[in-house]
């Protein structure tokens, strides 16, 4: 056992791409589930421990960690996907922080403004995703990984937010064949693939049910 716990709401959300990088690696870890009602009830502990009051928290054996983007971060560097030199690293973070730009606006939308901004959303929605399509067609004509010739931590959490698009706007993804290539061989892979298919991933919602 890899001593790996996630403790988070029983969602994809902000775990997910974690999930992934884990499973395609190979790694397995234990979930922790906190309940959704009992957190903004305040019976929960953990929320006076978290750092920022907030889950993902992650647990490598004593090691604790928050921040969803840190702990990708920490997970490639322990298993050597956040880049083979300091360059290589550099340009995996930005793009990462270019996945963390969208997805600030994705959980807007999400949990602010769905009924008034949905529209909005989806026409700028190809400027958005057009940047992703353009650095995957600068690295080897758009046919390895986001950075490199190796996966990186970056392309599980770009993976994730491309999914959790597809499943609002179901054909944002028809003009772009480099990011759907993309998704069909992250998700080929067969270890992810495998999880993809689990119940443990099915079974959780992308965001709360209302
Ligand atoms: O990436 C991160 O882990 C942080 N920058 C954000 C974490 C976060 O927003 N956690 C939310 C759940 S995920 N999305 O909305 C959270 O813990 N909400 C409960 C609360 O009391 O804020």
């Amino acid at each position: 056992m890899s001593g790996f716990v996630l403790t988070y709401f029983p969602v994809r959300g902000r775990a997910e791409a974690i999930r992934l990088l884990l499973s395609d690696q190979g790694v397995s870890w234990k979930e922790d589930e906190v309940q959704i009602a009992d957190w903004f009830a305040g019976k929960c502990d953990i929320k006076k421990q978290a750092v920022f009051g907030q889950l993902p928290q992650f647990k490598d054996g004593e090691f604790v960690l928050y921040q969803s983007n840190s702990i990708l971060r920490y997970l490639g560097r322990k298993y050597g996907i956040s880049g083979g030199n300091n360059q290589e690293s550099a340009l995996i973070d930005m793009v990462n922080d270019g996945v963390e730009d969208l997805r600030m606006k994705y959980s807007r939308l999400l949990f602010l403004e769905f009924e008034t901004g949905k529209e909005k959303y989806e026409k700028d929605l190809p400027n958005q995703l057009s940047a992703f399509e353009k650095i995957l067609s600068k690295n080897s004509n758009g046919t390895k990984f986001l950075v490199g010739d190796k996966i990186s931590y970056a392309d599980y959490n770009l993976l994730d937010l491309l999914q959790g698009h597809l499943n609002l706007f179901p054909t944002c993804l028809s003009t772009f064949p480099l990011l759907n290539a993309f998704i069909d061989r992250i998700t080929a892979r067969p270890k992810l693939s495998e999880y993809l298919k689990s119940e443990a991933r099915n079974k959780r919602p992308i965001v709360p049910k209302k």
